[in-house]
């Protein structure tokens, strides 16, 4: 470990320890003793948040329920995803680098063997590991690991095939949150109308995979008590559109006002008091001038449906928490929340000319029928009740009939204090929040822990926890040997080993050795950069350092070599 993150491992530890004491002390043997049990995992994800959206991360938005998880367990400050949705998603389940699981990109089926867009036979997910030893395994969410979208298949990387025995969530990637494209229940294609499982008053899909996975905890307490369970949460919340209950937008009305800078700095600020980052690191540039912005009002409303829908998850989670204490299961529960991405720059909905495209482009509209799907994901699309979704700054986000994102100037404020967003591999697109809470397993309480950790350590961590066997082959093929390391020393107050990680996406590419950092934004050069003195990437050490450079130049050469990673933009591949 470095040295400031050791003494302020050290100082967290302490701080911890005292937490502990107030919590009602417990001994190392009496933690030991308690996770010989095998313990049910909790595996939770959102979708295109920033590092510094939660309460515990620095975050004016309410997110007591995590911060509860944080104050109770360990917060990792350099944890890391690949800065995008699939390739995040392929990484956490299979615990290898995304091009390992054929997923390098997204969707797209290009040909290469590391870019199939479909998890391929050589991996194995956390669930097909943990089943066999035991676990019964569910997940609700967003799924994204395969380009077989359609009902009538094939499904083979559907998940009731990778290892789930009950699935509820959307095949793709995003959509309406009032009417999700790829609704399905285990391996069928369903519409909010017609499901018999599952009818609330009002329809939201953030709620629907909260009260799912509730249910699913309920019924497993039911049928199978005795045994040990994985679940696998993964919220759409806060992707685009901006879509939220008026409810929870209410919580938040005129609470943006003040513009992005006020925010960011805020946040800056509560970030440095925490412990979360340096002092002495400078605050990335800011995006966006408020003062000159020209629709403030809508401005304002984005980010106050982005909070809601973070607000609205935070609750879900919550009543998730409270099933497991209603069940007796929270004290034997690994927790874990982490986000996909970094805040998200994409201007989606946002063209002051799109709504009249949107609009123009649509032909006989008319409500759906209740077994009817959605057939669209995105824009020119209707609602399920027979309007024209609408977009662009005239319109506020919020209702169904809207599809906007928040753009880049609230992601900036989102990514506080890195730079870059989602795609991007500085800090800002790769940098995500990571919550272990475990009380049975985890010593000190309260505690930050400032070493790297990467999407890959989840799996090591779950099958070190299940007590679960890695394994070698899957059916005929053999499993590729994982890439992580499992994140359990740092819940007992010890350092994990030094390794090296890597990144690529779409070009951009980066590696991290001990305090040093080389990343690129395609198609620029590499920039060096040492993260314990300088995490916010200002200062370029490139040119005083060029043997560092060099060298690990060399090993992100070879890492890619060994994951199958392509020059971008990738060509067509060779016809054998
Ligand atoms: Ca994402």
């Amino acid at each position: 470990m470095q040295n400031w993150t050791r003494r302020d491992f050290l100082r967290t530890l302490s701080v911890g320890a005292v937490a502990a004491g107030l919590a009602g002390c417990r001994t190392t043997s009496q933690v030991s003793s308690r996770a010989a049990r095998r313990p049910n995992i909790v595996l939770i994800m959102s979708d295109d948040m920033g590092f510094s959206d939660l309460g515990c991360y620095g975050s004016e938005i309410h997110t007591p329920n995590l911060d509860a998880l944080a104050a109770g367990g360990v917060r990792f400050t350099q944890f890391y995803n690949t800065a995008r949705c699939c390739p995040t998603r392929a990484s956490l389940l299979t615990g290898l680098y995304p091009h390992q699981a054929g997923v390098g990109h997204m969707m797209e089926d290009r040909g290469y063997p590391a870019y199939r867009g479909d998890l391929n036979q050589r991996c194995a997910t956390i669930a097909e590991v943990l089943r066999p030893a035991g676990y019964r395994t569910y997940m609700t969410g967003k799924w994204h690991v395969t380009h077989y979208m359609n009902k009538d298949g094939p499904k083979h990387n559907w998940p009731l095939q990778r290892g789930f025995e009950r699935y509820y969530g959307t095949i793709q990637g995003a959509g309406n949150y009032f009417d999700p494209m790829a609704l399905c229940r285990d391996n069928t294609y369903i519409t909010p109308q017609n499901d018999p499982e599952y009818k609330p008053e009002v329809y939201y899909y953030t709620n629907a995979l909260s009260d799912n996975a509730t249910k699913y905890i309920r019924e497993h307490h039911e049928q199978t008590p005795d045994r040990p369970f994985f679940m696998y949460v993964a919220y759409t919340a806060a992707h685009w559109p901006m879509h939220a209950l008026e409810t929870d937008i209410a919580k938040y009305k005129g609470k943006y006002d003040q513009g992005y800078g006020h925010y960011r700095r805020q946040r800056f600020e509560r970030m440095k008091e925490t412990g979360l980052i340096r002092k002495d690191w400078d605050l990335s540039p800011q995006a966006g001038d408020w003062e000159t912005f020209e629709h403030k009002n809508w401005e304002a409303r984005c980010m106050e449906v982005y909070a809601a829908m973070v607000d609205c998850m935070d609750q879900g989670i919550g009543r998730i928490v409270a099933e497991l204490k209603k069940q007796g299961a929270f004290e034997n529960t690994l927790i874990f929340f982490l986000q996909d991405n970094g805040g998200c720059a994409e201007p989606m909905g946002r063209g002051a000319d799109i709504n009249e495209k949107w609009v123009a482009a649509l032909k006989d509209l008319r409500p759906l029928g209740p077994d009817e799907l959605q057939p669209k994901h995105a824009p020119p699309m209707q609602t399920r009740d027979g309007r024209a979704v609408r977009g662009g700054p005239t319109v506020m986000p919020g209702p169904t009939d809207t599809y906007i994102a928040y753009g880049r100037n609230w992601a900036n404020v989102s990514n506080t204090p890195f730079r870059e967003y989602k795609h991007w591999v500085h800090e800002g697109g790769i940098s995500t929040p990571l919550i272990c809470h475990w009380p049975a397993g985890i010593e000190a309480r309260g505690r930050l822990c400032h070493e790297p950790g990467h999407l890959i350590d989840i799996m090591a961590t779950c099958v070190d926890a299940a007590g679960a066997q890695y394994p070698t082959r899957r059916g005929d093929q053999q499993v590729q040997p994982r890439e992580g390391v499992s994140l359990r020393p740092v819940f007992a107050g010890r350092s994990l080993p030094e390794r090296v990680i890597f990144w690529e996406h779409e070009g951009n590419r980066a590696v991290r050795q001990g305090k040093w950092k080389l990343v690129a934004k395609h198609p620029s050069d590499w920039e060096l950069y040492d993260i314990e003195a300088d995490r916010t990437e200002m200062h370029d050490l490139a040119a005083q350092h060029p043997e560092k450079v060099q060298e690990l130049k060399t090993l992100h050469e070879n890492w890619a070599e060994r994951c199958g990673v392509e020059p971008w933009p990738l060509k067509k591949p060779k016809k054998p």
